[in-house]
């Protein structure tokens, strides 16, 4: 059988750690792309030198066109430029707008069967905006961000309840960053609800709202500590997952932006909620009923997406 093909649109702090964990898990050959020359060839160059160390068999390769992504089978795209002091956020959209229609132009002509997962900020219009660019049908374009933020919050709570991150389970949805809405009803320790754990003495309502707040600022608090970028272990890590349940038709269940239509009352947009992810891409999405606070967070949350896409569609009316 021939090995999968991984192309990587972006090949910064992310790209690299994308790079290195495909490398490591063995999930195929990796194109690393980026407008920056030099970059992506000396990145691929350096991990494919870590291969005989760490006995894992891939062809890395960079490269500064499209061509060389053809025929992927999955796209992992971290395109674009951070918000730096001074730019506006119409500004930050405008730009990586532009870059989400160069590489939805791209995947068009050289990859159109891909599986194709976007990371680059302001994610839910960014990941809107890429599937329009690509074309590719929505069920084939996803967003990565509920498994870094739910990868979060189960870190969190491992930490307060001293017990293996594997044993705790995360349920959020929403857009990603400050709106998110983490279901804490539906988050548990080795299926115990986390209400439950409060009744049982394990923590208190005020420890699982702060913690509830720190996952919400969790990728701030990241950028502060390195003061010249932002996370990039998990949210590659997160991706990979995302990806590997793909390529292995695992089916698992994952927070991911995907594109609504219809369900939790949301039409042609991205938002976060849990879905199945397997051969088919996005085989189904997980509906459940919100109520009370939780739909308000989610409708807080679609609301300040909608906002973004409004004015994405000003910036490029003819694209959106
Ligand atoms: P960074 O290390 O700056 O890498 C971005 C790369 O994109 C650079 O190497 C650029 O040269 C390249 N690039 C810029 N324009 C183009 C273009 N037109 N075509 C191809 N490549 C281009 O950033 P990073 O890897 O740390 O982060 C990448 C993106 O992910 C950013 O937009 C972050 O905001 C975003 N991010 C999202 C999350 C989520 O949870 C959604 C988390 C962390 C980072």
């Amino acid at each position: 059988m021939a090995r999968n093909k991984i192309a990587l649109i972006g090949s910064g702090q992310i790209g690299g750690t994308l790079a290195h964990l495909v490398g490591l898990k063995e999930l195929g050959d990796v194109v690393m792309f980026d407008i920056a020359e030099g970059i992506p060839q000396g990145k691929s160059l350096d991990l494919a030198q870590s291969s005989p160390v760490d006995g894992f068999d891939a062809k890395l390769s960079g490269a500064n066109s499209y061509e060389a992504i053809e025929g992927s089978d999955v796209i992992i795209v971290t395109a674009g430029v951070p918000r730096k002091p001074g730019m506006s956020r119409d500004d930050l959209l405008s730009i990586n707008l532009k870059v989400m229609e160069q590489v939805g132009a791209g995947i068009k002509k050289y990859a159109p069967n891909a599986f194709v997962i976007c990371i680059t900020n302001p994610l839910d219009a960014m990941v809107w905006a890429l599937q329009k660019a690509c074309g590719l049908p929505a069920n084939k374009v996803v967003g990565m961000a509920g498994v870094l933020d739910s990868a979060r919050f189960r870190y969190f709570l491992a930490d307060e309840f001293n017990v293996s991150v594997e044993d705790v389970t995360a349920f959020v949805l929403g857009g990603h960053g400050d709106t998110m809405v983490p279901l804490v009803k539906y988050s548990t320790v080795a299926g115990i609800p986390l209400p439950d754990l409060v009744k049982m003495g394990w923590t208190s309502q005020a420890r699982i709202d702060e913690i509830v707040d720190r996952t919400r600022n969790g990728g701030a608090e990241i950028v502060n500590l390195l003061k010249t970028g932002s996370a990039f272990y998990a949210p590659a890590a997160s991706a990979i997952a995302m990806a590997e349940s793909y390529l292995k038709d695992k089916k698992r269940v994952l927070p991911c932006a995907v594109h609504l239509n219809g369900e939790y009352g949301v039409k042609d947009m991205y938002v976060g909620v849990p879905v199945v992810i397997g051969a088919k891409g996005v085989e189904r999405v997980v509906e459940i009923e919100l109520a009370g606070k939780d739909k308000e967070g989610f409708d807080k949350s679609v609301a300040s997406v909608v906002g973004l896409m409004d004015a994405c569609k000003k910036i490029a009316p003819d694209l959106l």
